[in-house]
């Protein structure tokens, strides 16, 4: 475990033994990620490849009486309690609470008996950086349930019941990307997933070995009607699929990309479809340079994703265009906004070497535009969720 690690989860432990005055019979593990590439293609039945990154979300934890649930966060410093009332249907916990007490809904529902539980949660996941903090709360409560209850939900049918978590019972309509993400990433590898199949590949990605390095900038933008933006880029999708007759835009082949653009009523319509289409095709190409070990390579991809999001998806806002405009003119190899967009992240694929200078090359263009000077981290692929020793 990395200091870094021992730190969170010193923190939920201490956090447990002072909200419930004993000791956590467990903690359990899960990350953030970050996603290489493959944006607003998980709920267009498509493909994505993010990797798990090294600052995760602990929840400390020991098991209560049957039907009651108390979740204490170092975050607000407050402490949510639920019954069987609460979970027995969505929307009756609100708040950061409704990511646990969704957890134990959606295995209710799917006939599990549920261990009542005490929780204590720490987490070095930035919340609303699009580094997905809501996956990997979800996830750490899931996997402490599972073990603490000894439920039998193998991992790999982990990530649909949290996903069903936050579509159900949060209200959120996202894919299933960040939830396979924090579950079933392994460390030193990008995890190739077919969301439709839900079949993943681990991809060796060493960046080290190769003399390079992921940097991952926050751009401190607000979130700017980030909901809803969402809803409606999903909704276009999903009648453009009907109006090409496929069960979803995965479904259209690239080379057929043309026809079916010229069959869509408007222009709006024609860049989303081409986003998701054109963005499917980069997740493949990405994939294939990188079992051919030529990471160098990829990042002409993760610049032309970020255009597309730009340009045909319309996610982008002007301070993630300038810490990737800022990235490439100071070096980067690629770069490109990470996530649901309209704020969050954007990931610079660099030479190690450069690193200092792409950073602060990108905290100059943000200070002669006046925003919020960003933050940024250097990351490499970690380990999804575990118990930790
Ligand atoms: C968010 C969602 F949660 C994911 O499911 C995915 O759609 C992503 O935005 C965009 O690729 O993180």
């Amino acid at each position: 475990m990395s200091d870094r690690h021992r730190d969170v989860a010193h923190r939920a432990t201490t956090g447990f033994q002072t909200a419930y005055g004993e000791a956590p019979a467990g903690r359990w593990a899960a990350p953030g990620r970050v996603n290489l590439i493959g944006e607003h293609t998980d709920y267009n039945d498509g493909f994505v490849l993010p990797f798990a990154l090294p600052l995760r979300t602990v929840a400390a934890a020991a098991t209560q009486a049957d039907d009651a649930w108390t979740v204490w966060s170092e975050l607000t410093g407050e402490t949510v309690a639920f019954g069987a009332d609460e979970v027995a249907a969505p929307g009756r916990v609100t708040g950061w609470g409704a990511y646990v007490a969704g957890v134990v809904w959606a295995l209710r529902e799917a006939g599990h008996r549920v261990p009542g539980a005490r929780l204590a949660i720490a987490s070095d996941v930035p919340l609303g950086a699009g580094l997905s903090s809501s996956a990997a709360l979800e996830a750490a409560v899931l996997t402490a349930l599972v073990d603490l209850g000894g439920l039998n939900l193998p991992a790999e049918d982990q990530p649909r019941l949290a996903q069903r978590a936050e579509n159900h019972y949060v209200g959120a309509p996202t894919g299933i990307m960040d939830q396979s993400a924090t579950i079933r990433c392994r460390t030193g590898h990008a995890l190739f997933l077919d969301c439709r199949s839900e079949q993943v590949e681990h991809i060796p990605f060493d960046l080290a070995r190769t003399g390079l390095a992921v940097l991952v900038i926050d751009s401190r933008a607000p979130h700017r009607h980030a909901d809803g933006e969402y809803a409606a880029r999903r909704a276009t999708c999903e009648r453009a699929a009907g109006l090409l007759g496929v069960p979803a835009l995965r479904d259209v082949p690239a080379s057929e990309l043309d026809d079916a653009l010229a069959r869509l009523p408007d222009d709006e319509t024609r860049r989303r479809v081409r986003h998701v289409v054109t963005e499917d095709q980069r997740v493949l190409e990405t994939v294939a340079l990188l079992r051919d070990g030529r990471i160098r390579r990829i990042g002409g991809l993760l610049t032309a994703s970020h255009a597309s999001m730009r340009d045909d998806f319309a996610i982008t806002v002007p301070e993630v265009d300038t810490a990737v405009e800022a990235a490439l003119a100071a070096g980067a190899l690629g770069a490109r906004m990470t996530g649901g967009g309209f704020g969050g992240c954007v990931l610079a694929l660099v030479d190690a070497a450069d690193a200092d200078q792409v950073a602060a090359a990108v905290t100059t263009a943000y200070a002669q535009r006046g925003f919020t000077a960003p933050d940024h981290l250097t990351v490499t692929p970690s380990t999804g969720a575990t118990r930790l020793p």
